[in-house]
């Protein structure tokens, strides 16, 4: 029976998979009529793959007999040994082979972005962008296409916390019906240099001490300030990072940005300039300074955490892909070099077009053979996208290839379920280390006759192959520096700070007065307060005061007063989905509050959580197992106020653990600038954290509210921080 079943597996997998069998490469075989090559629409299209087809079966059949990697039926839990208790034998192949590949488990991880998470989705065009691209994913309205978007942290290692302060990784892949494209974006639109040969420096001045491995996945020392000061075109990504888009609330609640502009081409060989976005239709927000710290400790995970728990509810993330759409003639329109890397192209000046929307509907069913495994590459384009000059992207387009083969061992990492085209694959390419594939094709070159020329060469009008656009032109004298039009590095930075809320100035100032004064060197420091005086004299006061260090002259000739929109880290949150209320009650007090609230916020899918001092009907968490950091938001029952007061009276003090943890809760959900509020009575709880009833934030409800009208203060609340 069991053995049936699993044949029955087998047949389905090698029947789903293109060649009748997954392990034969077809090229000797005509592409069929409905090829996915020769094909545009959206119909249903047998032959695109998923990575459902490479599901270990194994894994899901426990009628199964363990056996060994070569198949053979076996026990494991043993190892053989020369009696009871003598030594094990070289002999015991199973205890060699399991060892072995346990030993081998780990592959490199990534040199930069090591901690991540990621998600499967589904990107939908919103219409026919064969006016500006021949990409096909984007060729008709409704037209769908699987994704798998990667989120990560730059300078940590793969267990470091989510919460730390760094930009952040948001790389996408799309598994097109004409092969993969990949845009490996972060949450900030602009990088710290302009080419790519500076990015060892730049990664080697972030990253730990060589000597000590301190900081880990930190700024806050003298190196990265080092090269931060000496290298000033990293100020304005520091500016970004510093300030809110570095201490992003959820993976949810961010954007992404392609970075570089990048050359869309039609079909007929026509260009445009875009600039690539994802915007978050949940909002953005981000965390506090102190709680995110706070919360790398106490929950590391965070971020990954609230990016599995919302999908696995079916609460689907979306953001909408769109395009600052430019013409080859604008290179240096706005006064500043569009190849230029560490620049924006405001919005005020260049509206933003939405294509399509990307949602995130499927966690990973294994970390390690989907996200860790997922190797993007800025050289994955498709037929309709073309690179730019920017020589950043150019020296990308050599390191992502490059590094894939070292965490993978060989050139076959493409053949891994994550990375494989969802179309099929010819070409002569063969061998290397774990080959996965039996290619069939003895006639493996171009040209040849043996094989009826089959691969045949996909060119622009024939195969859709892809091109490169047909009016760019390379030349002149060689040289060593940075462009010219590239020398500006100051204003963009002081742009994006005259942009800012005085609250969000405020966060910004206070991140670098956390950074800086953690610096040893004078000098560092001195060069710091340089570069920001040329940025912005107020910033320079407001870090030299904390640095007890004089302020250099402020210089009229750096500064203006221009502001662009929409680079704000929050702002009004669009949907209030899979945050979470935590409601701090007693064992004792009545529960039917608890539940109507409950219902009201799930209706617009906010989880509340119920607190008490120990676990029963109705209370989903025990006060030792929380921290405002698990909340979006705190309201207190004002029935259990003797909770608050208990803090300091040891009769109720021993009634749970840890004492006074109910203060500590709405105290740091206060300070952290989450809405809190109380139902019933507030002295008690609200006097001794301190709080005033009435101040922006703070809530106070009778017992007999309508639950609509605290379901809308609440929002409001959370809309305001
Ligand atoms: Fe990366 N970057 N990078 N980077 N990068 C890597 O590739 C590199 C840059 C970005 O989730 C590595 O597969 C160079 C800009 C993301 O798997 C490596 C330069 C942007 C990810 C690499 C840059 C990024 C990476 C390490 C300077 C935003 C994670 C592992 C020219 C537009 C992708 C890997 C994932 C990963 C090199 C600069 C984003 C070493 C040389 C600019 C999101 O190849």
């Amino acid at each position: 029976m069991a053995r049936s079943k699993t044949l029955a597996a087998f047949a389905a997998f090698c029947y789903l998979a293109h060649a009748g069998c997954p392990y034969m490469d077809d090229s000797t075989v005509d592409p069929p009529a409905n090829h996915p090559m020769v094909r545009r629409d959206n119909a249903e299209n047998p032959s695109l793959r998923s990575t459902d087809d490479f599901m270990a079966q194994y894994e899901v059949n426990d009628t199964a007999y363990l056996t060994s990697n070569a198949g053979v039926p076996i026990e494991d839990q043993e190892s053989l040994s020369a009696g009871e208790r003598g030594p094990t034998l070289l002999e015991d192949f199973i205890f060699r082979e399991k060892i072995m590949h346990f030993d081998h488990e780990r592959v490199p991880e990534r040199a930069v972005h090591a901690r991540g998470a990621g998600a499967h989705g589904t990107f939908t065009s919103y219409a026919d962008w064969s006016n500006i691209t021949a990409a096909s994913f984007l060729s008709m309205p409704e037209k769908q296409t699987d994704v798998f978007i990667r989120f990560s942290t730059v300078a940590g290692s793969r267990g470091s916390a989510d919460t730390v302060r760094d930009v952040h990784g948001f790389a996408v892949r799309f598994f097109s019906d004409e092969g993969n494209f990949d845009i490996v974006g972060n949450n900030i639109p602009v990088f710290f240099i302009q080419d790519a040969i500076k990015f060892p420096d730049l990664i080697h001045a972030v990253k730990p001490s060589p000597n000590s491995e301190i900081p880990q996945a930190a700024t806050a020392h003298d190196s990265a300030w080092d090269f931060f000061s000496q290298q000033p075109s990293s100020l304005h990504t520091l500016f970004w990072a510093m300030s809110g888009h570095g201490t992003i609330r959820s993976y949810r609640h961010t954007d992404g940005f392609g970075v570089h502009t990048f050359r869309l081409l039609t079909d007929d060989g026509k260009t445009k300039l875009v600039k690539f976005r994802f915007r978050s239709l949940q909002g953005k927000a981000s965390l506090l300074w102190e709680e995110a710290q706070f919360t790398a400790g106490l929950d590391a995970d965070f971020h990954r955490r609230d990016l599995f728990e919302s999908i696995q509810k079916g609460l689907y993330p979306e953001w909408e892909f769109e395009a600052q759409i430019m013409e080859e003639g604008d290179q240096l329109r706005f006064g500043f070099d569009l190849l230029d890397p560490t620049k924006i192209v405001p919005e005020d000046i260049v509206p933003y077009t939405p294509l399509g929307k990307l949602t995130l509907n499927r966690n990973p069913r294994n970390y390690f053979a989907e996200t860790e495994q997922i190797m993007f590459q800025v050289g994955h384009v498709v037929r309709g996208i073309d690179f730019t000059e920017d020589p950043l992207l150019q020296g990308r387009l050599f390191s992502y290839l490059d590094t894939q083969l070292n965490r993978h061992g060989g050139p076959n990492f493409e053949q891994l379920p994550i990375n494989q085209p969802r179309v099929p694959v010819h070409n002569n390419q063969r061998d290397g280390a774990a080959q996965m594939y039996i290619p069939l094709n003895t006639a493996p070159y171009s040209p040849n006759t043996l094989n009826d020329g089959y691969p045949k060469q996909a060119t622009k009008n024939q195969g859709r192959g892809f091109f490169t656009g047909p009016d760019r032109s390379a030349g002149g004298r060689l040289v060593r520096a940075v462009s010219s039009t590239f020398a500006d590095v100051w204003s963009q930075p002081r742009l994006f700070f005259n942009s800012l809320a005085p609250v969000e100035q405020q966060f910004l100032i206070q991140a670098m007065c956390f950074e800086s004064s953690q610096l040893r060197s004078d000098v560092v420091k001195k060069n710091v307060l340089i570069q920001l005086n040329r940025v912005s004299h107020d910033v320079a006061v407001r870090v030299a005061e904390t640095l007890g260090m004089t302020v250099p002259e402020a210089d009229d000739t750096y500064y203006h007063d221009n502001t662009t929109i929409n680079i704000s880290p929050g702002g009004p949150l669009l949907k209030l989905d899979g945050l979470k209320v935590g409601y701090l009650t007693s064992n004792s007090a009545s529960s039917d509050t608890a539940q109507a609230l409950k219902t009201a916020l799930g209706d617009v899918n906010v989880d509340l959580v119920v607190v008490a001092p120990t676990l029963a009907a109705g209370i989903d968490q025990t006060y030792s197992a929380t921290s405002a950091i698990q909340f979006d938001a705190v309201i207190v029952d004002g029935n259990a106020e003797k909770l608050f007061a208990s803090s300091t009276s040891n009769s109720t003090r021993s009634a749970f653990y840890p004492a006074g943890r109910p203060l500590q809760i709405l105290r740091n959900g206060y300070d952290w600038g989450k809405p809190v509020g109380v139902i019933g009575s507030s002295t008690t709880a609200f006097g001794a954290a301190g709080i005033q009833a009435g101040a922006p934030g703070v809530y106070g409800f009778a017992v007999a509210s309508d639950m609509s009208t605290i379901v809308d203060q609440l929002a409001e609340g959370l809309h305001t921080f």
